[in-house]
């Protein structure tokens, strides 16, 4: 089974505090993985980029691309961000007996308007057909038409999603998807292709600074995909196992199809 599992930014750091990872977490999720590849999982593990790189992306404005040459720098400075964070899971990985590979999107991703138009992804799929667990992550990318763009580790997994994976896994700080995000906000356990217009009207953006677009963003191609995809609130690692498991838990399940 090959699981794709997105490890958001809003779990690994503190979203509003500049470059600051989230230790205990980023333990317990890797602690998971290194647990279900000992079993035979095959994973691909992409990772948001959290505080490191959502707040000077928002701060340069490289969202719309880069138009000075100084913009150069910033999206130079925003990708060694992102590759800083991407060592941090790489090695919290290895401790717990992963052998992790970080691939690095800007080397590899090609953008047209802020779609990925090349995902050069052939290096990474023959190291996980060798057995080692390729990561990923958000990053900034050459694009087309803007010079430069981002791209979002949500849009490698819809690309995931499409190619190879057998199940798609969302670990954030929420529990799933949510009828609404205050306090009367009930999990929507089940989302098929006959609920899916409502659910998705009901959904707004993220709550923090987020360039990619937050929740909306998210969901928005999960019917399209080949597999099933799980949000899912990531402080509880057991309700990972029973994804990985095929139980019942608090989470969401999107079928496509
Ligand atoms: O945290 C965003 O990736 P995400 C990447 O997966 C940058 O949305 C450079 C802000």
């Amino acid at each position: 089974m090959i699981v794709a599992i997105k490890l958001g930014g809003s779990i690994i750091t503190q979203k509003s505090r500049f470059k600051t990872p989230e230790p205990a977490a980023i333990d317990a999720l890797c602690a998971l993985i290194g647990e279900y590849h000992k079993k035979g999982v095959k994973f691909i593990v992409v990772h948001g980029a959290g505080s490191y790189a959502h707040i000077p992306a928002k701060e340069y404005g490289l969202a719309d691309g880069i138009k000075t040459e100084e913009g150069l720098v910033h999206y130079a400075s925003v990708h060694s961000l992102c590759e800083e964070l991407s060592t941090i899971i790489t090695n919290s990985l290895i401790r717990h007996g992963v052998p992790a590979i970080s691939f690095h999107p800007a080397t590899f991703v090609t953008q047209n308007k802020k779609l990925p138009v090349k995902i050069d992804d052939k290096l990474l799929l023959r190291y996980l057909k060798e057995g080692f667990v390729p990561v990923t992550h958000g990053d900034v990318v050459l694009d087309k038409s803007l010079r430069t763009s981002i791209i979002s580790g949500d849009g490698l997994m819809d690309h995931f999603g499409k190619e190879l994976a057998d199940k798609l896994i969302y670990a954030s700080d929420v529990d799933g998807l949510l009828s609404s995000l205050d306090v009367k906000g009930e999990l929507i356990r089940d989302v098929t292709k006959k609920n899916f217009d409502g659910v998705y009207r009901m959904v707004s953006g993220s709550q923090h600074t987020d360039v990619t677009g937050g929740m909306s963003g998210k969901i928005k191609n999960l019917m399209t995909l080949k597999c099933p995809t799980y949000l899912v609130n990531g402080k509880h690692p057991n309700r990972i196992r029973s994804i990985l498991d095929g139980k019942k838990d608090i989470y969401t399940k999107f079928t496509p199809g």
